[in-house]
């Protein structure tokens, strides 16, 4: 049992050195029914493997609610609890709270139980990030919000979300002949927004599934830590992105390794990169933006053009942002040339 430096006490979850240590049991079994391929049912399996059994699992509507669980079946094992689509943050606070206040007062048992709320990237980045927001100031209370981001509010066929790549076809911004692009705004930052916006939030990561031992420590580390912490993943979702499920984890490695979503963590404010996105700050080359783009059918429509675009903006995070792929302020010696320039 760990005790936080607020006097919260969380389970020690070590971190699994490598895939021969991670445990056997699953906690996201059989009995759901998301599309072959779904990375987001798989950051499910592995969120709650990471966590184990005392663990309590919390989700705003999404493919991971209505799909996970049709009437009198589940694949959770853990006790598992559907909230409103904009509420995981309220929904992770209240019951982190419940839980204090029943063990204060003697009604169950004090041990620390894991509270872990998902959301989507429509539930949580656009509908329901005041409340994410207001559960990471709360200290004293410890939950782990994981978003999963599979870029669309795809359970109501895969209306556009502030997490849609740009130009992405959705049927919120179909190409036509007119505008080839209907949807031109760039992806939300969202981590980067959690972890520099929200100072009583000790741990913030980025994972991917495609490094599914690495994905599982970062749950299991934001655990450890104790108070509200914050994951986003990034899911490939065969039905919204449009490409054989066959595909969907080698999408998941394209994505790191073009830049486009970069992994790191943020603990007490440092921010350390890790896996291959170290490597490409360490000074390995980053893949073409194209090699991951044109594998989708959702940027079949995309010109020479477009493709430029996207590849300058995701190098631009790269070589123009303070902290590469974190924190988009412009660099302090650009800063510092600017006013020496007056
Ligand atoms: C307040 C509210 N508005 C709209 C809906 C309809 N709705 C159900 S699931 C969903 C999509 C959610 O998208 P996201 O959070 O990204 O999860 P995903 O379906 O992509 O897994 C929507 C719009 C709802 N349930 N509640
Ligand atoms: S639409 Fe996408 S996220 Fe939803 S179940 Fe299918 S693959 Fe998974
Ligand atoms: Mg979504």
């Amino acid at each position: 049992m760990a005790e936080t430096t607020f006097g919260n006490a969380t389970q020690v979850l070590e971190p699994f050195r490598g895939i021969k240590k991670v445990t056997l049991e699953e906690y996201f079994t059989s009995g759901h029914r998301t599309c072959q391929g779904c990375e987001s049912a798989l950051v499910m399996k592995l969120m709650v493997k990471a966590a184990g059994p005392r663990t309590i699992v919390l989700g705003s509507t999404g493919c991971m609610y209505v799909a996970n669980t049709t009437y009198y079946t589940t694949p959770w094992v853990v006790p598992w609890m559907h909230t409103q689509l904009g509420s995981s943050g309220s929904a992770a606070l209240g019951t982190a709270a419940g839980l204090k206040a029943l063990m204060r007062k003697g009604k169950m048992k004090a041990e620390p139980i894991n509270v872990i709320a998902f959301c989507g990237d429509g539930g949580g980045a656009d509908m329901g990030l005041g409340a994410i927001s207001a559960t990471l100031t709360h200290k004293e209370y410890n939950s782990l919000i994981l978003l999963y981001d599979n870029e669309s509010y795809a359970n109501t066929d895969i209306q556009l979300s502030g997490l849609t790549p740009y130009g992405a076809h959705t049927t919120f911004s179909p190409p036509g002949k007119v505008h080839r692009l209907i949807h031109k705004r760039w992806k939300k930052n969202v981590a980067g927004l959690m972890a520099a916006g929200h100072p009583e939030c000790r741990y913030v990561a980025t994972v991917c599934a495609s490094y599914a031992v690495e994905m599982m420590n970062k749950v299991r580390r934001a655990l450890t830590i104790g108070g509200p912490t914050f994951i986003h993943s990034l899911d490939p979702c065969p039905k919204g992105w449009d490409y054989d499920p066959m595909l969907s984890h080698e999408l998941g490695e394209l994505a790191i390794e073009t830049g486009i979503f970069p992994l790191y963590e943020v603990e007490d404010g440092v921010v350390k990169y890790y896996g291959k996105t170290k490597a490409i700050v360490e000074g390995r080359p980053r893949k073409p933006v194209r090699d991951y783009l044109l594998k989708q059918g959702r940027f079949a429509h995309f010109t020479e053009e477009d493709l430029s675009y996207f590849q300058e903006k995701v190098d631009e995070q790269w070589d123009k942002w303070e902290i590469p792929g974190v924190v988009p302020f412009r660099k302090l010696d650009a800063a510092q040339a600017a006013l020496n320039a007056k």
